[in-house]
């Protein structure tokens, strides 16, 4: 069907009539979309079926990667990719006068994530089947992904999201492997042979069914499975409200939950998480049960990953199928649970702790709270008798404490394995949030630095790169991305460095036509092209971003004789619809596009662009375009970010704090091809434990900032009112927790450097070079291979 041109033609046309019943000059782009992603799919089902035959007879260790969040982005064009048909495809379509970028914009981004940890779930998944091992994901198929932005009047508008609106060509659904889980009702306790049984009465039951999604690899037959699961209703028991009980069911697979760190007391957002996971622990004991007849080598056999404490039920859940299903004793149960569960923390943000009340625990999970009060009492017996009388510490590593339960203590005590996603986000987990534990249990704690897929990130996103690279120093890097390494010659070849120009303008000027046609704005590929990209957050910073921006522009109206190179500032950010200062920010962002881009005293020197509704689809057209990088987070507070490595890999450079993975970039590239600037994490958690920060001496001792300060509840916005009085009291009346006025000057400073370098191209050039070359340690490749053999025991199967 792919062998060659001329016969995927002939297939792509007959697949076309079969399914549509029309001729080619009929067909719509939409009806290409769905026959190819048939063909493709159908084409990948063979090699899906011997992946799972092989794994079922040869009895390998698997790993069950649970995540509430996958942030897979569109899959057609991916998976051309990796099976090795992409080229074949694309000149096929052609001759058929079909654009494959047109059949591409038709699939809807599969966005069922927030952001960063959603997005780092769906590289693991490619790393996986790439690296071919035995790794697969769980997750839940919600109805509605992460909401649609759309500004209106500079604001931000959500709207749900509809990705199943057309279907979805990559998913199968099994309602064979369907499963129940059960919620609410009562334990009732009898003795039976001088056992306790517990068993779950008077419970509402809903049905988990499975639709799973093939990973394909690059380059192998091996093919994975990423199992969502979807919340239906069970047979309908006898006298309830039908349709109530529908939609309370349904309910459960509805909707992401957008980011709300300090959202906690959705009981709907508990019930999501137990779904997922008493679904996807039935089904690896069922397949365990299947192949070993009992529980007792699980651990022997199956790695199960906790993606942040969202799933972290699955070590009362376990534990409760071990003793109650399988009758183990207590203690033989919390072995194979504790051997079998690891698990990653994302943020060092206390506040973004999970955190659950016991009142709306309780009576949700009856069963799984008695299991979580029995591991809390025995770890508190094990902190009494290792540390007599320190009450202090005992309440501070409780798992319930204060009528809550901590889910990070639970997936620390209840696990065999801890880690940050950065050296230094690591570091802080050890000496500051976890220092407690990392005390009692050393040897759990440890560090898998992030990676990005360099297939979509690179390979994907930027062919032209991509075939520079190719034609300068051969393939080896794709399978083994630190050959990338091999660049390091070429930063002094002036043939080089004037391709690598020519790409990037290239990638500029698509970019650009691009914000052209969804706002009709013109920005000019010669400028910088400086961009941030990610979530809405205070700790972000993108305040600090704006704040510069206005600085600039002050400048150019106030010194007659004050030049820089045109730069072009680039946002996109979404911000949880509750977060009232992430929504401000955004209106300031689009206030000030308004005003720069339309001074035609400043206008060919600044132009600030939001794009809109920012995404997987989107990143991949932003990062290639991009010259600067912003990564400007206050020190100690990204636990590792990953956008930061898809700039780099694509040549930008970082203007960066010494944060999360920003400090390994740095390590990798040397401090003459980066601009750091800004307090440290040490510096800023001093401050915050002395307590000697005052924003206001900021204020009073620099103009710049008193100006800016002003320019934000003045005039300088008209027609706006306070609107943004709450940023500027977050600034002054708040004490700026984030101490964006601190780090002002020094920012101000490594954007004097940047403007500085770029003016000097080869050497700009040069710097760019160095950092696509110094990228290949952030392939996922290396971060899965890590996981694989230092915390799954997992091994290829090629
Ligand atoms: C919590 C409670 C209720 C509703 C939603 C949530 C919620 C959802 C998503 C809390 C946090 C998240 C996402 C966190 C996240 O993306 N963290 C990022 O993870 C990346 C991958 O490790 C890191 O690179 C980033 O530094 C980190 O911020």
């Amino acid at each position: 069907m792919f062998s060659n041109k001329e016969v995927f033609k002939i297939a792509f046309l007959k697949r076309l009539e079969m399914l549509y019943g029309k001729s080619f000059e009929d067909s719509s782009t939409r009806d290409h979309y769905y026959t190819l992603g048939n063909m493709v799919r159908e084409y990948i089902s063979s090699s899906w079926i011997k992946t799972n035959e092989m794994y079922r007879t040869t009895q390998t260790k698997q790993v069950y990667y649970l995540s509430i969040e996958f942030m897979l982005g569109r899959l057609l064009v991916n998976n051309l990719l990796n099976l090795g048909i992409r080229d074949t495809v694309e000149v096929g379509l052609k001759e058929l006068g079909i654009n494959i970028h047109d059949i591409e914009e038709i699939e809807a981004d599969a966005g069922l994530g927030n952001g960063g940890l959603g997005r780092l779930a769906a590289c693991f998944l490619d790393s996986l089947a790439s690296l071919n091992l035995p790794g697969h994901g769980f997750g839940i198929r919600y109805k509605h992904g992460l909401f649609d932005q759309k500004i209106i009047d500079g604001f931000q508008v959500e709207y749900p999201e509809q990705w199943l609106r057309h279907g979805n060509v990559w998913e199968v659904r099994k309602p064979d492997a369907a499963v129940e889980v059960r919620f609410g009702g009562k334990v009732e306790v009898v003795e039976k042979e001088g056992r306790f049984i517990f068993r779950h009465v008077d419970c509402q039951t809903i049905t988990a069914v499975p639709y799973d999604m093939p990973v394909v690899g690059y380059d192998t037959s091996t093919v994975n499975t990423l199992r969502l699961w979807s919340a239906e209703p069970s047979p309908y028991p006898p006298g309830i409200d039908v349709l109530e009980y529908k939609r309370q069911t349904e309910a459960v697979s509805e909707f992401l939950y957008p980011d709300d760190t300090n959202d906690d007391g959705k009981i709907l957002r508990l019930k999501q998480q137990y779904f997922l996971v008493c679904a996807s622990l039935q089904n690896i004991v069922s397949s365990h049960r299947k192949q070993h007849g009992h529980l007792r080598n699980l651990h022997e056999k199956v790695a199960i990953h906790i993606n942040d404490t969202h799933p972290v039920l699955a070590i009362p859940e376990l534990m409760r199928i071990l003793l109650d299903e399988e009758g183990m004793t207590w203690d033989e149960a919390w072995k194979i649970t504790t051997q079998t569960i690891s698990y990653t923390n994302h943020t060092t943000l206390s506040e973004a702790l999970e955190k659950w009340p016991i009142y709306l625990f309780k009576p949700l999970l009856p069963r799984i709270y008695m299991i979580v009060e029995e591991i809390n009492e025995r770890f508190c017996k094990l902190l009494w008798e290792r540390y007599p009388g320190d009450w202090d510490r005992i309440e501070h590593m409780a798992i319930i404490a204060h009528d809550m339960i901590k889910m990070a203590h639970l997936a620390i005590v209840g696990s065999h394995s801890t880690n940050g996603v950065a050296k230094i986000h690591t570091e802080i987990l050890k000496h500051r949030e976890f220092v407690n534990f990392y005390t009692m249990f050393p040897e759990r704690f440890n560090s898998k630095t992030n990676g990005i897929t360099h297939r979509r990130w690179l390979i994907k996103s930027n062919p032209e790169l991509t075939n520079l690279l190719l034609n300068t120093i051969g393939d080896k890097w794709i399978k083994d991305p630190a050959k990338l390494d091999e660049l390091m010659p070429h930063t002094t070849d002036g043939a080089f460095l004037e391709q690598l120009s020519n790409v990037k303008h290239t990638r500029k000027q698509i970019l650009a036509k691009h914000i052209k046609n969804k706002t009709g704005i013109d920005i000019d590929s010669n400028s910088i092209f400086d961009v941030q990209v990610k979530r809405l957050h205070a700790y972000k910073r993108q305040l600090l971003n704006v704040l510069h921006i206005m600085y600039l522009y002050n400048r150019l109206k106030e010194e007659s004789n004050f030049t820089i190179h045109p730069r072009t500032f680039i946002f996109g950010a979404k911000a949880s619809p509750g977060y009232y200062y992430a929504k401000k920010v955004i209106k300031l962002i689009n206030e000030l596009a308004d005003k720069v881009n339309n001074d035609k005293q400043t206008k060919d020197y600044l132009k600030v662009i939001f794009i809109e509704n920012y995404r997987v689809s989107l990143a991949e057209d932003i990062f290639p375009a991009a010259d600067v990088s912003e990564q400007i987070s206050t020190a100690s507070k990204e636990a590792s970010g990953t956008g930061n490595m898809k700039f780099m890999m694509n040549g930008a450079l970082t203007v960066g704090t010494m944060d999360g993975a920003n400090v390994e970039i740095k390590e990798l590239v040397g401090e003459d091809n980066i601009f750091t600037f800004g307090l440290s994490a040490d510096e800023v958690m001093n401050l915050y434990a002395t307590g000697g920060y005052s924003s206001m001496e900021y204020y009073h001792h620099d103009v710049r900032i008193r100006q800016l300060c002003e320019q934000l509840v003045n005039n300088f916005f008209p027609d706006i009112g306070n609107l943004f009085e709450p940023i500027y009291d977050s600034l002054l009346v708040q004490n700026d927790h984030y101490f964006v006025l601190k780090d002002f000057a020094a920012y101000v400073e490594a954007q004097e450097r940047v403007n500085a370098a770029y003016i000097n191209q080869p050497q700009w050039l040069k710097m760019s070079t160095v950092n696509i070359a110094k990228s290949g340690f952030f392939s996922s490749d290396r971060t899965i291979n890590e996981y694989a053999s230092d915390i799954w025991k997992i091994h290829g199967q090629k």
